[in-house]
Formats: structure tokens, C-alpha cells, sequence
């Protein structure tokens, strides 16, 4: 369980967490939820399809993707959060490597966070979620968004995820964050060839094996497209779903997903068969 400001995120089951991003320019959803009142309705209707958390961001991580300056995420941000906050009581999580961000959003109802960079970019970052008592996802990954996929080389991927993920979590907790609000994830994308985010799906368990809950976003991603021969972002939903089954299987906790509804029946039927 992950306690956060507007209750108890409870992981005895998957948890599903919904993506919004408040982008021009994200690869999936990019410039559908700018705008706030949509953002909100985009929102209630994900809670409606069995969302236990909502993602909410403002910068494009996206292989390539430049760096946005903290006043541009800023103005993107706020009036969506705002929006989306007044919409559902699920917890929300802000989707920032920037202190400056979190604060902002934490003022705006925000309950947890989300580091792609887990406390690397910003060194006031985890000092400020001890501070505010909020729990963190802390992500894995290879370069920064603009070379991550530049040649992207490991030669254990799956043992120095997990190192690093360990090594972060220890940054977390020595910066005052307590165990028990700490997330992993593994960073499917981010510095990793089709190849490597398979060796991470298919022997997550080890990741798992840290001690934290799981978080895994592989929804909609470039692997898949390219395990199914270029297949367009609109045409993965099938290829999503046996990877967040198979995540699942592994012992991904919570799923990172555009598709909620059709993603909470993979999940509930996936712990179904793990549970058995
Ligand atoms: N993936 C993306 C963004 N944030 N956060 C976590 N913790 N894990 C992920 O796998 C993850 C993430 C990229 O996906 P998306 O938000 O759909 O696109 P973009 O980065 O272009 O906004």
C-alpha cells in the first residue's frame, strides 16, 4: 500500500495509472489533453474504466524530445492538474525531474511523484518529497531523453537496472523518503533496445525482487511497434496487452497505461492466473 494525501493506494491488487499528458508533443496523446476541461473529462472517464492513480505531465520524454524549461511546464501544467484535481479523488501523480515542478504541483492537489530521472536531474528533488511526505516513483534510465536511444548498451541490463534502481532507492531513503513510499521502475524505452526491454519484462522479477512495489509503462511504446513490424502508436493495444500481462506475471504492481478499461481486464484476469 502507498500512502498518499488523498488516501490509501491499495497494491493487493494491479493498480492501474492512467497516463494524461499535458503535451504538444508526446508520442501517443500529444496535444489531446492541454486543454483543462478535457484533460478533466479525459480523466473522470479513466477513473470510470477502473483507474487507481492518474500520471499527469507536462514534458515529453519521448526519444529526442528537448528538455522543457520550467516555465513552459509550468503553464502546461497547472491549469490541467487544477482541472483534473477538481475532477476525481483517485491520487494523482506529476510526471517532473524539476523540484520547482513538484511544489507547484504538490500545492495543486498532486500526490505523488513521478521521476523519469529518479532524483538524478534535480538534487532538490528527493530532499523535497521527504520533506513533503510524498511518496516517488524512481525510474531507470540510460542517457537523457535526447540520446537515450542513440546506442543504447548494457552488458547485463537487466542486473545493472536493478543496481541502479537499489542505488536510487537508497539515494531516496538517505534523503529522508521513507521504505514504504518508494516505487521502482524498470524505464521500458529509455535507453533500451527492443532486445534489452524484452530481457526486463521477461526477468522482472528481479527488479521486483528489491523489495519495492513495481511500476512498468510499456503502453503504446516503440518496442512494440517494431516486434510487430512498424505497427503505428494507434495500433499496439493488443501488443500492450501482452506486455502488461506478462509484466504482470513478473510482478509489475502497478501498469502505467493510455488504455484503462481494456488494460484492467488483462490485469485482473493476469494476477488472476498468478494468484492461482
Ligand atoms: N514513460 C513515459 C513517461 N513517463 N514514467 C514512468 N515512471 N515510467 C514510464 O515508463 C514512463 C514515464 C513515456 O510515455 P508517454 O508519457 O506516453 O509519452 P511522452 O514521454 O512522449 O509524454
Amino acid at each position: 500500500m502507498l500512502r498518499t494525501r488523498s488516501g490509501p493506494l491499495v497494491l493487493d491488487r494491479v493498480a492501474l495509472v492512467g497516463i494524461l499528458n499535458a503535451t504538444p508533443d508526446s508520442f501517443s496523446d500529444g496535444g489531446r489533453h492541454l486543454d483543462p476541461g478535457r484533460a478533466a473529462a479525459a480523466a473522470a472517464e479513466m477513473v470510470a474504466e477502473g483507474a487507481a492513480m492518474l500520471d499527469v505531465g507536462a514534458e515529453s520524454t519521448r526519444p529526442g524530445a528537448p528538455p522543457v524549461p520550467a516555465d513552459e511546464e509550468r503553464r502546461r501544467l497547472l491549469p490541467v492538474l487544477r482541472a483534473v484535481r477538481a475532477a476525481v479523488r483517485v491520487p494523482i501523480s506529476v510526471d517532473t525531474s524539476k523540484a520547482t515542478i513538484v511544489r507547484l504541483a504538490l500545492e495543486e492537489g498532486a500526490d505523488v511523484v513521478n521521476d523519469v530521472s529518479a532524483g538524478r536531474f534535480d538534487p532538490a528533488l528527493l530532499p523535497l518529497c521527504a520533506e513533503q511526505g510524498v511518496p516517488v516513483v524512481l525510474m531507470h534510465m540510460q542517457g537523457t531523453p535526447v540520446t537515450m536511444q542513440l546506442d543504447p548498451r548494457y552488458a547485463d541490463v537487466v542486473a545493472e537496472v536493478a543496481a541502479f534502481l537499489a542505488e536510487r532507492a537508497g539515494a531516496a531513503r538517505a534523503a529522508g523518503v521513507a521504505a514504504d513510499a518508494i516505487v521502482v521502475d524498470p524505464g521500458i524505452g529509455f535507453g533500451k533496445t527492443v532486445a534489452h526491454n524484452c530481457a526486463l519484462l521477461a526477468r522482472l522479477d528481479l527488479v521486483a525482487s528489491l523489495g519495492y512495489p513495481v511500476l512498468v509503462g510499456v503502453s503504446r511504446k516503440g518496442f512494440i511497434g517494431q516486434l510487430l513490424g512498424e505497427r503505428p502508436t494507434n495500433e499496439r493495444l493488443l501488443g500492450t496487452a501482452a506486455a502488461v500481462a506478462l509484466a504482470v506475471a513478473r510482478g509489475a504492481r502497478l501498469v502505467r497505461v493510455h488504455d484503462v478499461g481494456a488494460m484492467r481486464d488483462v490485469a485482473r484476469v493476469a494476477e488472476a492466473v498468478v494468484g492461482a
